[in-house]
């Protein structure tokens, strides 16, 4: 962590941060991409689409009833805890994330930009209008809305376009930002992937935590090669905030 990291750490009035899945792995969770992501040896890219739930619902469906299980059975790890304690200390943090596991909300955080929607949210896919929060066990799948017509999950699926407000407020935070940390994401996923280039242009410092290079890495301020559950801490502890790893 270098001296200008560290100052602006300190002096930032607008912090972004920006996650993905990178930041649940010390959760247990698997990531998206990489060997651990596989599923019944199907690539998790081949079951996110639109078209792979309209030839498939049934086996889309349980595809997000096992990434469910595993989110329900996580923990909030020292990265999702520190994240919520900056946002609690420091009102111009902001926090945007591609992850749909409800960890970062579990850990405290005031409020998530969710780009990709959530494992518990549900959607109609008929014209009624239905979307709401996965409650209970959906018994038969491919589940069915009281309409009549095939629920989906609330995720954003690839070809499909981000929610309109949660897009907004990501654009908003990075055009503002001073100090952008990017952590846990492979940064190949757009328009995610081009924030922190955003934020760059309007003039702020950008971080990068991971332990693997991405394509992001040689067009950062300061690359970070710790996992996110050390990085992180270390980050907000820096910032002047106190944290409590337990
Ligand atoms: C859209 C939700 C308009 C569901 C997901 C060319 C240019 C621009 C765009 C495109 C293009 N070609 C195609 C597109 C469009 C496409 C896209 O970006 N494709 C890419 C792959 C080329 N994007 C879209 O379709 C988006 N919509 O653009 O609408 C449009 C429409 C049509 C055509 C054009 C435009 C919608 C994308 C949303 C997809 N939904 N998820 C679900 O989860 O099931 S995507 C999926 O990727 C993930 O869920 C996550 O949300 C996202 C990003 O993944 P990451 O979070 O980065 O995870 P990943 O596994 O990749 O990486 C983990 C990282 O963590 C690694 O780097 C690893 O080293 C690191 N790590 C591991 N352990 C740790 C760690 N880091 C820190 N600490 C650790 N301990
Ligand atoms: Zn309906």
């Amino acid at each position: 962590m270098s001296g200008a990291l560290v100052e602006r750490l300190r002096a930032a009035r607008r912090i972004l941060l920006l996650t993905g899945a990178g930041v649940s792995a010390e959760s247990g969770l698997a990531t998206f991409r990489g060997p651990d992501g596989m599923w019944e040896g199907r690539d998790p890219m081949s079951l996110a689409t639109p078209e792979a739930f309209a030839e498939d619902p049934e086996t889309v469906w349980r595809f997000y009833a096992w990434r469910r299980e595993q989110a329900a059975r996580a923990e909030p790890n020292p990265a999702h805890r520190a994240i919520a304690a900056l946002q609690q200390e420091r009102s111009g943090t902001s926090l945007v994330t591609q992850n749909v596991d409800g960890l970062h909300e579990r850990a405290g955080s005031p409020e998530t930009v969710r780009l990709h929607g959530s494992l518990w949210r549900l959607r109609c896919t008929g014209g009624c209008g239905e979307d709401e929060d996965l409650r209970q066990d959906l018994g038969t799948l491919p589940a069915r809305c009281a309409c009549g017509e095939l629920l989906r999950p609330g995720v954003v699926w690839f070809g499909e376009s981000l929610p309109q407000a949660a897009i907004a407020a990501a654009t908003a935070a990075a055009e503002s930002a001073e100090l952008v940390i990017v952590a846990g994401t492979s940064s190949v996923v757009y328009p995610a992937a081009a924030l922190p280039e955003l934020a760059r242009r309007h003039g702020a410092y950008v971080v990068e935590v991971n332990p693997e290079a991405t394509p992001l890495t040689g067009r950062v301020d300061e690359a970070l090669p710790n996992p996110a559950g050390t990085a992180l801490p270390a980050l907000v502890r820096a910032a002047g905030v106190r944290f409590e790893e337990s």
